[in-house]
């Protein structure tokens, strides 16, 4: 068997029906560097709860399943070297020998269900990579979202990813991609795609609604939200461009390949932007948090 430890304010709000929202920890381990990774967990964190809701942020320490992190434990994890990454194939067995390891979307997804938390937020999630069809390169998030009821609130997806590809393949495995408050799927540092999201709603209610009705059809699977970065964060996709080119050339050239993919790319685009892809990229991960949380206080138990 395998225990779960919930931070005090998660088992607090577990006794008092409270709404939680959970978080992942990839984005700290893998998807920013030290120490703005820390400081904008911590940040996101305040932010669920000064919208009503109780933050859950999801890691393995030590082959134990964290559900709410400890301050301390979330500085420690921020600054570990070589901690693993996390998605549904790693996840048993990094229990299972005593490993620590941060949870991507996909292994964030699972442990929230465990836990019975029904909202995430994140920043982007993974997808459907660009050359997918020679590399094969497509995220296990977006099998995860078929499968797993939790409803997903991301910025949309960055431009390292294929977006049409990512739509279609949602599409296919029939998740639900919902654009919050405008009718374009957002392009994480941009507002606009220029691909519409197959679905739009504009208030919190709305989201929690149709979440509680796939549930009440025994439909598996989640939901994901396209929640716009604010305008004043906003990147224009034709800064970002030649950046992400030059970090997927460099990737290319390296010979880097599945899991490290997504983390070299983050971290190239990081350094190329000497910084402002990263507060744009904090910007809107509040921006979902509060978002998460608002949907997290409508949503019933
Ligand atoms: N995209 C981002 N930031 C991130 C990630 C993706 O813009 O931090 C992380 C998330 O944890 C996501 C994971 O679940 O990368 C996807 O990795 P892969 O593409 O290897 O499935
Ligand atoms: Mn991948």
């Amino acid at each position: 068997m395998y225990d779960i430890t919930f931070s005090a304010e998660v088992a607090e709000a577990r006794t008092t029906g409270a709404p939680i929202v959970a978080l992942e920890s990839t984005i700290i381990t893998h998807g920013m560097p030290y120490p703005q990774n820390v400081e904008t967990a911590l940040k996101v964190e305040a932010e669920v709860r000064a919208h009503g809701a109780t933050p859950a942020t999801i890691a393995v320490l030590d082959g134990v399943l964290h559900v709410g992190l400890e301050t301390k434990e979330l500085e420690a994890l921020a600054q570990a070297q070589n901690v693993a990454k996390l998605s549904r194939a790693d996840l048993a067995a990094c229990l299972a020998t005593g490993g620590t390891g941060a949870t991507t979307v996909a292994a964030t997804m699972i442990a929230a269900v465990l836990a019975d938390i029904h909202v995430f937020a994140t920043g982007g999630i993974g997808g459907v990579h660009q050359g997918a069809e020679t590399s094969f390169d497509i995220s296990a998030d977006l099998q995860e979202l078929a499968q797993t009821r939790v409803t997903v609130v991301a910025a949309g997806a960055k431009a390292i990813l294929d977006i049409p590809k990512t739509l279609e393949v949602l599409e296919t495995l029939g998740v639900p991609v919902i654009g919050f408050g405008q009718d374009d799927f957002p392009a994480f540092w941009s507002r606009a795609s220029g691909l519409v999201a197959p679905l739009r709603m504009d208030t919190p209610a709305a989201i929690a609604k149709a979440h509680m009705m796939r549930r009440a059809l025994g439909l598996p699977g989640g939901q994901l939200v396209g929640n716009p970065v604010p305008v004043e964060a906003e990147i224009s996709a034709s800064v970002m461009a030649p950046v992400i080119a030059q970090a997927q050339a460099e990737a290319a050239s390296q010979g880097i390949a599945g899991k490290a993919v997504t983390p070299f790319l983050l971290a190239r685009i990081f350094e190329l932007t000497e910084g402002r892809s990263l507060s744009t990229n904090i910007a809107l991960v509040l921006n979902n948090a509060r978002l998460a949380a608002q949907i997290a206080g409508e949503m019933g138990s």
